[in-house]
C-alpha cells in the first residue's frame, strides 16, 4: 500500500533508505580475541531505533524490531575481569555493506552516550527477558576535556567501545545489554533514539557479589530524565563546560557494590522554553526542551512551537 507515500518516501524506499545513519551492536571481543560476526548475540535485523523508553523493546529489542534469525544459539564464555569490546555498525552485514558507508559506524549527527548493563538470568538462551535485575557496568557521555561525545569517539575508534567485567560478581548465565542513546532530537518528548542488543554471556570466577544499584527495564529509564529529553547541538562544537548526566543507576564498581539506587528519585528535565515559543525548526539551534507540561510541536518544517 504505497498510495499514503509522497514522492521522497517512494525514493526513499527504492534506494534502500540508505540515509538513515543508526547502529547495531553485532560483534563482541573478549580480552581482545573476537567471538564472531553476530555469534551469541540477539541484534535487531535492521538499524531502526527504539524510542518508547515503556516497551518491551528497551530490554533487548526483538519486538516490534525483529531480531536478526536465526536466534544465536551461542553462549559466549567470560572470565571475570575481563576486557571486552562491543563493536557496532550502522548495518547487520557489518562494516563493509556499501548501502552505509556514509554513516559508520553511526551518523555524525547521532550524538549521545553509550552505556552498557549486565543481568543475571537463570539460561542466557531462554526466550523470557523480562524482569531480569540490571546493573550498569559502563557508561560514557560527554567528555569534557576532548569535548566529544561518546559516540564520536564510537566513530573515531570504528565502532569499538571497551570496558570490563567486573571481577567480583557471582559467576553464572547472563544477558550484556549494551546501548547508544542519540540525543539529536531529544529536546522533544520521546525524540531520543535508542540503539540496542543484548550479548548471551556465561561469566567464569569466583566472585560472590551480588550487586545492589538495579534497575528494571522498562522501569530504569523515564521519558523526562534529564539524561534523555535534553537538547544538545547535533553538529558544530558542543560547549566544553557542558553537563550531561546518563540516564539510569550509578555504574556498578567491586568497590562500592552496596550503593543503592532508587529510580523514582530520577532527575527530569523541566525544560526551558515557554508555552507558545519557538522550540525547533529549520535553521533554528537553540535549546529545544519545552518547560513542561508543554511539548515541542512540529507546526512545520521551519517552525516548531511549545505548546
Ligand atoms: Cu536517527
Amino acid at each position: 500500500m504505497i498510495f499514503p507515500l509522497g514522492y521522497a518516501s517512494i525514493a526513499l524506499l527504492l534506494t534502500g533508505a540508505s540515509a538513515r545513519p543508526h547502529s547495531i551492536f553485532q560483534e563482541l571481543h573478549v580480552n581482545g580475541v573476537s567471538q564472531g560476526h553476530v555469534i551469541g548475540i540477539r541484534a535487531p535485523y535492521y538499524n531502526y531505533p527504539t524510542t518508547n523508553v515503556s516497551a518491551k523493546d528497551i530490554i533487548c529489542n526483538g519486538v516490534t524490531h525483529a531480531w536478526n534469525l536465526p536466534l544465536p544459539d551461542k553462549v559466549i564464555p567470560v572470565p571475570a575481569g575481563a576486557q571486552v569490546t562491543t563493536e557496532w555498525h550502522a548495518s547487520i552485514y557489518g562494516a563493509n555493506d556499501p548501502k552505509w558507508a556514509n554513516a559508520e559506524p553511526i551518523g555524525a549527527d547521532h550524538r549521545g552516550p553509550i552505556l552498557a548493563y549486565l543481568a543475571k538470568i537463570p539460561d542466557a538462551l531462554q526466550e523470557n527477558i523480562e524482569g531480569l535485575d540490571w546493573f550498569k557496568v559502563y557508561q560514557e557521555g560527554f567528555d569534557n576535556k576532548e569535548g566529544l561525545w561518546a559516540t564520536e569517539k564510537l566513530m573515531r575508534d570504528k565502532g569499538k567501545v571497551s570496558f570490563k567485567i567486573p571481577e567480583c560478581i557471582e559467576p553464572g548465565q547472563y544477558l550484556l545489554r549494551a546501548e547508544i542513546i542519540a540525543l539529536h532530537g531529544a529536546g522533544k518528548l520521546n525524540g531520543a533514539q535508542f540503539f540496542l542488543s543484548c550479548a548471551q554471556l556465561e561469566i567464569k570466577g569466583e566472585g560472590k557479589v551480588v550487586p545492589a544499584a538495579i534497575a528494571k527495564f522498562p522501569g530504569a529509564y523515564d521519558a523526562t530524565d534529564r539524561g534523555i529529553r535534553v537538547s544538545i547541538k547535533s553538529t558544530g562544537p558542543n560547549p566544553t563546560d557542558l553537563k550531561y548526566y546518563p540516564p539510569g543507576p550509578p555504574v556498578f564498581t567491586c568497590q562500592s557494590p552496596n550503593l543503592p539506587w532508587d529510580p523514582t528519585t530520577v532527575i527530569t528535565n523541566p525544560g526551558t522554553i515557554p508555552k507558545w515559543e519557538q522550540c525547533g525548526g529549520y535553521g533554528y539551534t537553540g535549546d529545544s526542551a519545552c518547560i513542561a507540561p508543554a511539548e515541542c510541536v512540529e507546526i512545520n518544517g521551519y517552525y516548531h512551537q511549545c505548546q
